[in-house]
């Protein structure tokens, strides 16, 4: 039955698809972003939304700390346990085994004790121990899956994380993390269970993370996945809707989107109600790891993102070009730079390739393929793919019937909401 269904969409597809270039040729050539896949049914093209694979981005990542000298170990410095004032150990930057760089935030993890970046203790109370993270990577990227803090002090009693479209000019909140989010912020306590497919854009402050010592976990979590949810269903199965969403919804497209972090760490786990401030070496921040896991932004005009001069660079296609893939290359000036579509239908601009080829958009009548942008019809038909007899042109018409003709645009365009739903989710890879 599903396969059926399957194989009578797929003629459907190919028929459509040999009959969308008549659009598409008008739009530019593009020809990256499918793959042939061979099934017992025969070849097909694969068709996938043109952007690079999800990938560690923490392995290109800049870190900067303000201030500067929170940095624990210089002078040499003692801290003791939460749980315990009296266990206490040094932190010394000279040495090696006892210091505790920003760049422990970031080294392979898995080993036990686990390395960590730690911050000076909270000698100067009442006065705030603030220290800002900032995580940079001069380039666009794409959020795919949770940010992820893995705190070694216990998690802060008070904490914004933050994020910037335009390389750390300006700042806009992305979660507010604290005890008491009333209190703190004059926010009600939200997860973002409570948010909606409507209400999904929300900043909110979330009081599930910041149960410091006491609580089980050392783990802080930004909430992609769970976002993504409420568009491609709870196990992400159905990607094309939230890539339809995507596709149209610009603010949805720019909250997954940054191009810095920065973690403001606002008050250390204390632990308790009050500060015992004679023991102010159990409050400090120690951060073991973090994880942000993304994608190049190409637009949608690129499958691959390289390091270039420890820069990350989109490998730009459709004749587009920038860091981005964000404008024409010149001498493709012809049409106003547009992004491509997540979608290969409806408005697959992207995504639609060659005009012919000799495997599935085959010219017909004779006719032969020309580098893959035209087809040489023989004098009697013509069309993209030679499909149409030359008479139907003539004024006079064919002398018989004609009326075997291509399917017109417009009835494309009114299949094409009909069969999007239906599972051509195969060419979409997340
Ligand atoms: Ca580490």
């Amino acid at each position: 039955m599903y396969l059926s269904r399957f194989l009578s969409l797929h003629a459907l597809w190919v028929t459509v698809s040999s009959v969308i270039q008549h659009y598409t040729s008008a739009w530019g050539h593009y020809d990256v972003c499918k793959t042939q896949i061979y099934t017992d049914e025969g070849k097909f093209w694969d068709y996938t939304a043109c952007q690079p694979e999800a990938i560690d981005m923490m392995k290109y990542v800049k870190v900067s700390l303000d201030p500067p000298d929170i940095t624990c170990g210089n002078p040499p410095e003692t801290f003791c346990g939460m749980g315990n004032p009296y266990m206490c150990n040094e932190c010394d930057a000279a040495i090696d085994e006892l210091a505790h760089p920003p760049e422990l935030m970031f080294d392979a993890e898995g080993r036990y004790p686990s390395t960590y970046w730690q911050s000076t203790t909270w000698k100067g109370y009442p006065q705030p121990l603030l220290v800002n993270i900032t995580l940079y990577w001069n380039k666009t990227i794409e959020l795919t899956d949770n940010i992820v803090i893995t705190f070694e002090s216990g998690r802060p009693d008070l904490m914004i994380l933050e994020k910037s479209l335009d390389y750390g000019r300006t700042w806009q909140p992305y979660q507010y993390y604290a005890t008491d989010c009333l209190n703190a912020f004059n926010m009600e306590p939200k997860t973002v269970r409570d948010l909606s497919q409507q209400t999904v854009l929300e900043i909110i402050c979330t009081e599930e993370y910041s149960m410091g010592y006491m609580a089980n976990s050392k783990i802080l979590h930004f909430e992609i996945k769970d976002r993504f949810a409420f568009f491609a269903g709870p196990r992400l199965h159905n990607m094309a809707s939230l890539y339809g969403q995507l596709d149209t919804t610009k603010n949805l497209r720019d909250f997954f989107t940054v191009t810095d972090l920065r973690i403001r760490l606002l008050r250390p786990a204390t632990g308790e109600i009050y500060v015992d401030p004679q023991h102010l070496t159990r409050y400090f921040y120690a951060i073991s790891d973090i994880k942000v896991i993304g994608r190049c932004k190409c637009n949608l005009h690129a499958t691959g993102c390289r390091e270039e001069n420890k820069k990350l660079l989109c490998e730009c296609e459709h004749n587009t070009t920038g860091p981005d893939c964000g404008k024409c290359k010149k001498n493709y000036q012809g049409r106003p730079w547009s992004a491509g579509s997540y979608l290969p239908i409806p408005k697959g601009t992207a995504n639609i390739s060659n005009v012919c080829d000799n495997e599935l958009q085959i010219c017909q009548n004779g006719g032969t393929c020309h580098n893959n942008v035209r087809c040489q019809c023989p004098a009697a038909y013509t069309g993209v793919l030679c499909e149409k007899r030359s008479c139907e042109m003539d004024p006079d018409g064919c002398s018989q019937s004609s009326a075997q003709g291509a399917i017109s645009l417009p009835c494309v365009i009114l299949l094409l909401p009909l069969i999007a739903p239906l599972g051509l989710s195969g060419f979409l890879i997340f």
